[in-house]
């Protein structure tokens, strides 16, 4: 079992837990690293993808369109905008050579792909420079013929080049081993849509009608706008910035975000022109800070993205329009004390209770949201239910003992 993750250095099923953190294979000088990709079956050759040309990025949006993730019952498919890609595939210090694709050789044709984004990540106490692993994809009509540790090791091979060793990545599978599991959690936004797309049924004890009542929201956030809600601007990121570090520092794992990052994730995906109904022409994150108006002062922030699923057994509906639950952070309790706890409980209702109205009004069928950061203390009473789908976080050669849950990293799989 496990042919090739069994040559890798992860943890190993049945492996003691270490004494301490790091990594489980040395790094190597540039010299000492393969300087050509291994060879592909003859049919097919290597293409660096340039993603900033919008005809390469057109082809990696149709391969994953038609071929990325599925639920386990084949009734959707992620479906990321050439948008979404750009600004996940893009961030500041990128790499062009991350970016890996296989075409078929005689018509050119994408058929697989693979990307890396550099990330720094303070995992425990330490701060450590990594790659982010996503997007890894083979068409459906060559899969099961191993393409995808070829893939695997491409992007490695790469990413050692460039003198990093670790990495960061997420997936429904089962590998060995997870540092974490975290479970879906879903905010029904448009029942009607979501019952008549068989996302969520209507349960025997209840009617569409009063499942629509019970999960309406009000069409304005005045709780919020009142303390100061708005959309986020450039000149809020130092204040963003700050209230980051001190909220992520009572995580196990977060990212380390400069300025220049922070304004890349949370700002660059606001597509342009004015909103219309909530959203704006290439819109893939929203975000949110309450600025104190007496102080001036950021006390809060949350951000959310859009990734929509193909619907793929609907004659009616084409496309789920689903929010993900993104970044945020509060200046309220940064202890972990009973009575701070409550108090970013209550503040956590308000917070992602808006962000719930915004997305609604965005016309967002459903919000989601992992078991992850602090989301344990809004899920149940803002109406999220359970979903079926996990997500597991793996590290590639870093060992650490696993998670106890608290980390901060939503994946934008
Ligand atoms: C997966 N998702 O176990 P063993 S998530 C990692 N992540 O190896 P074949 C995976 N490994 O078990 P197929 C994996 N899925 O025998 C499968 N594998 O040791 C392993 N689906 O290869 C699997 N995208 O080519 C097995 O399988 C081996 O043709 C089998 O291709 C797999 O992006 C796949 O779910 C996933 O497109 C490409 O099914 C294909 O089935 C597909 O025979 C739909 O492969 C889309 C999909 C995955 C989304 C993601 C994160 C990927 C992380 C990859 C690992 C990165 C490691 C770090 C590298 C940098 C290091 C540095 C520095
Ligand atoms: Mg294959």
């Amino acid at each position: 079992e496990h042919k090739f993750w069994r040559t890798q250095p992860v943890p190993q099923i049945g492996d003691s837990l270490p004494a301490d953190d790091g990594p489980i294979e040395l790094s190597r000088p540039r010299h000492e690293i393969k300087q050509e990709p291994d060879p592909l079956p003859k049919e097919f050759e290597w293409s660096t993808i340039d993603i900033a040309d919008s005809q390469q990025s057109r082809e990696v949006y149709e391969l994953l369109s038609q071929n990325y993730v599925e639920d386990t019952e084949a009734a959707f498919r992620f479906q990321y905008s050439a948008e979404f890609l750009l600004w996940a595939l893009m961030p500041p210090g990128y790499h062009k050579e991350w970016h890996i694709g296989v075409r078929v050789r005689t018509s050119k044709k994408l058929v697989a792909f693979i990307s890396g984004v550099p990330v720094t990540l303070h995992v425990r106490d330490k701060l450590v420079p990594m790659s982010e692993i996503n997007y890894l994809c083979v068409h459906k009509k060559l899969r099961s013929k191993r393409l995808a540790p070829v893939l695997i090791k491409e992007v490695t091979r790469q990413c050692h080049l460039k003198g990093i060793f670790q990495a960061i990545y997420t997936g429904g599978v089962v590998l060995p081993t997870p540092v974490s599991t975290c479970r879906y959690f879903h905010r029904s936004l448009n029942i009607p849509k979501l019952v008549d797309i068989k996302f969520t049924p209507v349960p025997r004890d209840m009617t569409l009608a009063r499942m629509i009542n019970a999960n309406k929201l009000p069409s304005s956030t005045p709780i919020l706008a009142g303390r100061g809600l708005r959309e986020m601007v450039k000149r809020d990121i130092p204040g963003v910035s700050d209230l980051w570090s001190r909220y992520m520092r009572r995580f196990k794992m977060y990212p380390e975000y400069s300025h220049e990052e922070l304004d890349h994730h949370l700002l660059s995906g606001r597509g342009s022109g004015e909103p219309v109904n909530g959203r704006r022409t290439g819109q893939v994150v929203w975000s949110y800070v309450v600025e104190d108006p007496k102080s001036q002062k950021i006390t809060d922030f949350f951000t959310f993205y859009s990734l929509p699923s193909t619907i793929m057994q609907s004659q009616k509906h084409a496309l789920l329009e689903a929010a993900y639950m993104f970044y945020y952070a509060t200046d309220v309790a940064f202890q972990d004390n009973a009575e701070s706890l409550g108090l970013l409980r209550r503040r956590l209702l308000d917070l992602i209770g808006d962000a719930l109205i915004l997305a609604d009004q965005a016309k967002f069928d459903v919000f989601n949201a992992l078991t992850l950061m602090d989301n344990a203390l809004f899920l149940n009473d803002l109406k999220f239910g359970k979903g079926d789908g996990f997500l597991n976080y793996y590290l590639y050669n870093y060992r650490m003992s696993p998670l106890e849950g608290y980390q901060a990293i939503p994946s934008s799989q």
